[in-house]
């Protein structure tokens, strides 16, 4: 009897939560962009320094970007980025919290840049390539503001 009801619980809550996300998604883009997280491990491999305003990494086809930290970026600032796929598969960048809603797509062998604006609020924010299993497999980097 216990476990009857626990289960009816379980099966409540996870009805309830099914609804209002789904709501948000078709109704408010908005939502829908600050609840999007990457779907896989941040790998850091290797920094870059964003306070001149400008930074660049390389996509590889290893599923990486190099270097995926971009640091000592202040609130409020835009940073271009320059990404240069030197792989041969397409990649991109998307990043909600940065301003950035839709991928950027950059074709193999090509250089894109796009950007970014530091949120008012210093912390860790993360981009990412959304082509179908490359975040999983750590296609991600960090934007670091610091006040
Ligand atoms: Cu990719």
């Amino acid at each position: 009897m216990r476990l009857v009801l626990a289960l009816s619980v379980v099966i409540a809550v996870a009805s309830a939560c099914d609804l209002p996300r789904s709501g948000a998604r078709s109704d408010s883009p908005s939502v829908a962009a600050a609840v999007q997280k990457p779907r896989g491990p941040f790998m850091p491999n290797g920094d870059v320094d964003g306070s001149g305003g400008r930074a660049a990494s390389d996509m590889l086809d290893q599923m990486r970007y190099a270097p995926n930290s971009i640091r000592n970026v202040r609130p409020g600032q835009s940073i271009v980025l320059t990404v240069k796929n030197s792989g041969s598969i397409v990649h991109n960048v998307v990043a909600p919290e940065l301003g950035v809603p839709r991928a950027v797509r950059v074709d193999g062998g090509k250089t894109g840049s796009l950007t970014f604006t530091a949120p008012a609020t210093p912390g860790r924010y993360l981009w990412w390539c959304n082509e179908p299993g490359h975040a999983e497999a750590g296609m991600i980097g960090e934007f670091v503001v610091t006040s």
